[in-house]
């Protein structure tokens, strides 16, 4: 299975089947790496499931990647051509739906690896299609087989090239970051006086505090990821996306009372406010 040494193939082509699959390879190592930063120092191994599904995203794609480096076979290049789309559906699911109390949003990152996986996917998806057949494969002669065989290749290639360039489209349209977002709230300098609340490993401190009324609430975000701080109830107080790194100020009702809040990109993460 794994050495075919009766191909007729040539050079070039040997050469470019090669550097296909190799390229592969390395982009899905690349698309393990980022999803290891995002697990890792981005703290996503903090995020309920999600944490989870990040680790075997990592570990399938690092596996898929070793093995297409040093397997030459069809099957493995497949495999890892498929993966490399089951990713970025992930990812759009994520992105234009909440599951598991999760929500991705538009991220360089994101674009990054999602631009890695389109090309994965081609890369792959090329060299699985410009592969000689197999001997078993090859004994199946006849001048209809080989019709089906040449119409089924020409297709395979046109679904790679049409599905790369759709990819990559979807891939810019959805995960590139918005340049108009957020910033708008944002204020450096910490007005004196006023309650503090501090954002890290996706959970907010102190999760359940007092203000007065109309006092002033400075919110600092030291993940690296982006962060909300919001009222459950609709009308409410809200800071908007906080940056990594950025401190955002918001005003406490007016109205004493309880006041559930939570992170609109993470509602798992959750905390009572009170006034009085
Ligand atoms: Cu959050």
């Amino acid at each position: 299975m794994l050495a075919h040494p009766e191909r007729t193939v040539s050079q070039i082509n040997k050469g470019l089947l090669l550097g296909l699959r190799v390229l592969g390879g390395l982009l899905l190592l690349g698309s393990a790496g980022i999803h290891a930063y995002l697990y890792g120092p981005d703290g996503y191994r903090h995020i309920p499931t999600i944490g989870w599904l990040f680790l075997v995203q990592i570990i399938v794609a690092a596996l898929l990647g070793l093995a297409a480096l040093v397997l030459p076979n069809r099957l493995v290049a497949v495999a890892g051509a498929a993966f490399a789309v089951a990713t970025l559906v992930g990812y759009e699911i994520f992105r234009l739906t909440t599951l598991f109390n999760f929500h991705e949003v538009r991220t360089t990152l994101g674009f990054w690896a999602g631009l890695v996986e389109s090309l994965a996917f081609a890369s792959l998806g090329a060299y699985a299609t410009m592969l000689p057949p197999t001997d078993k494969e090859a004994a199946h002669t006849g001048a209809l087989a080989s019709l089906l065989k040449l119409i089924a290749n020409r297709l395979s290639l046109a679904v790679v090239g049409i599905g790369t360039v759709a990819l990559i489209v979807v891939v810019a349209l959805s995960a590139l970051p918005k340049t108009t977002s957020a910033s708008t709230t944002t204020s450096t300098s910490v007005p004196k006086g006023g309650a503090t609340l501090t954002i890290q490993n996706f959970a907010f401190s102190p999760k359940d505090f007092t203000v007065t009324p109309g006092e002033t609430i400075s919110v600092t975000n030291k993940d690296a990821v982006t962060h909300t701080f919001t009222s459950v109830t609709a009308g409410g107080f809200d800071t908007g996306l906080i940056s990594p790194g950025q401190t955002v100020t918001v005003k406490a009702p007016t109205t004493p009372g309880s006041y559930p809040y939570k992170c609109t990109v993470h509602p798992f993460m959750t905390g009572t406010l009170t006034v009085s």
